[in-house]
């Protein structure tokens, strides 16, 4: 065991250590180890965290969570849901709370942050306003029972994952402790075609969401990156729709609409204050800067080899086929 390695196992509860030993590992991109659990690769102390959000979470009938794959575009889902759910509390844009917090604290999630032990964060679940509004990456089936079972919402948002992937690859490099070697694109793809990354196999991921998204559509919205990049108007009015607040004519014709599409734009997002020069995450080792990159469709044309594009376009098709999803790449 090497010394991130210790000093990430020191933190867990004893039943926690006991639970990983015994589950498969593998290499991880920034953690020295990824375990399968229930399914999915993850960090020991996600796990701890997730173990803790299925034995504690209770969810409440207007709870809404914003679950997806790593960057696929959560911040800027998490945004326009804070944007769409609380509009009628910051009907003046000047002094939205989105201008001056990134979307993560504004909509926090459950295995970072309320439910990660190792964070001094606390999160009191019964002072946060309603509706309640939280983040996950979590695969729907570790999703704790209550968030089944009561009529609170999911709207997820899935993206082509070969700009994912790269996405990730250049995320987890520039948050990399010092003492680490980058990681090459190589030994991250090869890794990712595996399914061996947190919260993957990326595809199960996508396809746990979507098939409840197929047979719950009042449950689960699922939404694609790229859709929201074509026609993002039509895209909030659906997400407005399926939480119950749909916009007004007024609202439609004195530009409501418009308004929060430009204050969580990419452009706007990335020059704020807060986006720039601010941080998270435990000892904030995550600047906020590393969450607005380029933003572009098909960025992964500039990465990946022929061969790479070929072998990951044969893995998606085939764990995909039958599931009536595709992607746009
Ligand atoms: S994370 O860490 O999982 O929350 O990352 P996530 O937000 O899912 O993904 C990061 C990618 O989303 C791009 N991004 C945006 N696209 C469009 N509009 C807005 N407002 C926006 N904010 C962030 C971000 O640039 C990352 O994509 P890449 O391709 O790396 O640029």
């Amino acid at each position: 065991m090497d010394e991130q390695e210790g000093s990430e196992e020191n933190k867990l509860s004893q039943e926690c250590k006991e639970l990983i030993i015994s589950l498969p590992r593998e290499k991880g991109w920034i953690t020295p180890c990824l375990y399968l659990f229930q399914g999915f690769w993850h960090s020991s102390t996600e796990i701890q965290a997730i173990k803790t959000f299925q034995n504690h979470f209770q969810a409440k009938d207007n709870d809404i969570i914003v679950a997806s794959v790593p960057k696929s575009g959560t911040t800027w889902l998490k945004a326009l849901t804070f944007a769409i759910v609380r509009r009628q509390y910051f009907r003046s844009l000047e002094n939205h709370p989105l201008l001056v917090f990134n979307p993560h604290e504004l909509v926090p999630p459950f295995e970072f942050v309320i439910y990660d032990e190792t964070n001094s964060q606390i999160h009191e679940l019964s002072k946060m306003p309603e509706p309640r509004l939280f983040g996950t990456h979590v695969p729907f089936t570790s999703l704790p029972k209550s968030i089944k079972e009561t009529n609170c919402k999911i709207i997820y948002i899935c993206r082509n994952p070969f700009d994912t992937f790269i996405s990730t690859w250049v995320f987890v490099n520039k948050i990399m402790p010092e003492f680490c070697p980058t990681l090459s694109l190589e030994e991250a793809f090869e890794r990712y075609c595996k399914g061996i990354i947190g919260f993957g196999p990326s595809w199960n991921h996508i396809l746990g969401y979507w098939r409840e998204s197929i047979g719950k559509p009042d449950k689960v919205l699922f939404l694609m990156y790229e859709d929201i990049k074509e026609d993002a108007i039509l895209n909030m009015t659906k997400i407005a729709e399926f939480l119950g607040c749909p916009f007004s004519k007024e609202e439609e014709s004195s530009g409501v609409i418009e308004n929060i599409m430009k204050l969580c734009s990419f452009e706007n997002m990335k020059e704020l204050e807060v986006n720039k020069f601010g941080s998270m995450g435990k000892d904030r080792i995550v600047q906020n800067k590393y969450f607005f990159r380029k933003a572009e469709i098909r960025d992964w044309v500039n990465y990946l080899s022929p061969s790479m594009v070929e072998k990951l376009s044969k893995i998606i098709e085939e764990k995909l086929s039958g599931s009536g999803l595709s992607f746009r790449i």
